[in-house]
């Protein structure tokens, strides 16, 4: 079996307002615990990547959203597995409720530094930390 059958696809979206990015606390468990996560998850067979991201930020924020560029795409192994990344910059409808995760939170671009990510986030957190406002924000 080729090995790109093994990365789990995954989407994640970069919500901006105001100088501050929405991060979500994943629970305390065996993956990554208590680590603050973009909001996002597996793309299903079939589904695009943007449609997989709306899906993904309806069951777990509760809000409709609108998906704009992507903004990186990163490849990262874990000891159990592969994923495969790709972060979009997103506008969400309605204010987002910690539906699955242990609890979401907006936070100001220059305190996210005092957050633990998952390793595999760590040079989207570095480039939105820096980025000038126009470039996190989707119009
Ligand atoms: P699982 O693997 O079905 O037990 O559930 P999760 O919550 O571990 O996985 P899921 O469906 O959210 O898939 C996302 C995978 O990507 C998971 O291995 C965690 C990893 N990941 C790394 N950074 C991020 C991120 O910023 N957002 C999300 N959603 N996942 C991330």
């Amino acid at each position: 079996m080729s090995r790109t059958t093994d990365i789990t696809e995954v989407v994640a979206a970069v919500i901006c307002r105001a100088e501050t990015v929405l991060l979500c606390q994943r629970h305390d468990g065996p993956h990554l615990p208590l680590m603050w996560e973009f909001p996002g998850g597996k793309i299903d067979p079939g589904e695009s990547p943007q449609f997989a991201l709306k899906r993904e930020l309806a069951e777990e924020l509760g809000v409709g959203a609108e998906i704009g560029r992507q903004i990186a795409d990163v490849e990262h192994h874990y000891s159990e597995k592969s994923v495969r990344i790709r972060f979009f910059l997103a506008n969400i409808t309605a204010e987002p409720r910690a539906v699955v995760h242990r609890a979401v939170r907006w936070v100001a671009l220059d305190k996210i530094a005092d957050y633990t990510v998952p390793p595999a986030n760590e040079s989207v957190v570095r480039m939105i930390g820096k980025a000038p406002h126009g470039e996190t924000s989707l119009h």
